[in-house]
């Protein structure tokens, strides 16, 4: 009796309970997505049901995905289940590599008693699945610098697309017989001439684009780096102008970068700064020019102590500036003296008489005696 009840399963179908065939237990099959990709991950989610006084007893259940196709795509898993119970789990099942259009996937559920011969039983679901077609990315690159010069390192940018899904395959042919599995290679061409560099894209469905374009590689003469400074004598708390002088015989400069010497750089054209210390640095300017070419130039700046941040508190003044204020010192003291002396002399000027001061004028005419 037990086994014939097996035998008339219930039938349920993309969520549906179609007429009762079984009064133990049925399988309910639904599938996300239902819509995807051939050889996509797919979530089954299989609920087991009671469809009747069966007893929770424990079963080994052993699943069978079966695909509509030609041939038939058969793929199995087995699982231990609490049988008696409304039970649902998810199961990953990988599409088949199969051509678009629309399948229907049956799934079979047996279950095996393993206590008693109360889940002994077997039943299934159909699912639909519609098998999209994979849309093949789109190959593109861009490269910097546009026309490099020889043996000057070009770094190209892939700039790929794939609308449903994700590029993950790059291969590149530079066509000077090297090649670079990197998504943004760099490569310097050794010599001038005309290069037709390709790429080939690969998606995540497997499919793949080309696109190729052509690189000329230019001779290329490089910039001279050129600079000057002011004030050419500084100290700690002027700030240092840099005027760029440098230039480009073939193209133009494009790009500044000035290594200050004290650990910081700039990448103005004309930048200024301000040194913290009295010392001498190096100061370095790099130039780019148009075709990648560099160019660098070394100048040694000295930085002397400020007058006003630099001394001091108790120990500022140094022997020469000692010297040179007790020297003013006494060249004021020596004037000085001089002034009071004169100031305490008679008005008499040497070579002169006395003469006696002359009266009021009273009206008459003095006369001597
Ligand atoms: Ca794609
Ligand atoms: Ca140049």
């Amino acid at each position: 009796m037990r086994l014939f009840l097996a035998a008339t399963l219930v039938l349920m179908v993309c969520g549906t309970f179609p007429t009762a065939r079984a009064e133990r237990w049925g399988i309910l099959v639904t599938l996300d997505p239902s819509a995807t990709k051939a050889s996509h991950t797919v979530n089954f989610t299989l609920t087991l049901q009671n469809t009747g006084d069966l007893e929770v007893t424990t079963c080994r259940i052993d699943i069978q995905y079966a695909w509509e196709s030609s041939p038939q795509t058969v793929t199995t898993e087995s699982r231990t289940i609490a049988v008696g119970k409304n039970e649902s789990w998810i199961a990953q099942e990988a599409i088949p590599p199969l051509t678009p259009g629309s399948y229907l996937a049956t799934v079979t559920v047996t279950a095996r008693t393993l206590l008693d011969q109360s889940c002994t039983s077997s039943d299934w679901g159909n699912v639909h699945v519609d098998i999209l077609p994979n849309i093949p990315p789109t190959a593109e690159f861009t490269h910097e610098p546009s026309t490099p010069a020889p043996n000057t390192v070009v770094n190209f940018v892939d700039a790929s697309m794939d609308s449903d899904g994700v590029v993950t395959g790059w291969y590149w042919e530079f066509g000077d017989a090297s090649n670079s599995f990197d998504r943004n290679p760099s490569h310097a061409f050794s010599f001038a001439g005309s290069y037709t560099v390709v790429l080939i894209v690969t998606d995540n469905d497997g499919d793949t684009d080309r696109v190729s374009h052509p690189v000329q590689v230019l001779s290329n003469l490089p910039p001279n780096a050129r600079f000057s400074y002011t004030p050419m004598s500084s100290n700690t708390s002027a700030v240092v102008e840099f005027s760029d002088g440098s230039f480009d015989t073939d193209g133009s400069v494009v790009k500044w970068n000035w290594d200050f010497g004290d650990g910081t750089n700039s990448s103005e054209r004309n930048p200024t700064h301000r040194y913290e210390s009295a010392t001498m640095y190096q100061v370095v300017l790099t130039v780019t020019d148009n075709d990648g070419a560099t160019n660098s130039v070394t100048q040694t700046v000295l930085i002397g102590a400020s007058p006003f941040r630099d001394h001091p508190k108790s120990t500022g003044f140094g022997v020469l500036e000692w010297g040179l204020t007790g020297a003013v010192a006494a060249g004021l003291s020596l004037v000085a003296a001089i002034l009071i002396k004169r100031r305490m002399r008679p008005s008499r000027q040497w070579g002169q008489t006395h003469q006696p001061q002359e009266p009021p004028d009273t009206g008459r005419r003095w006369r001597p005696r």
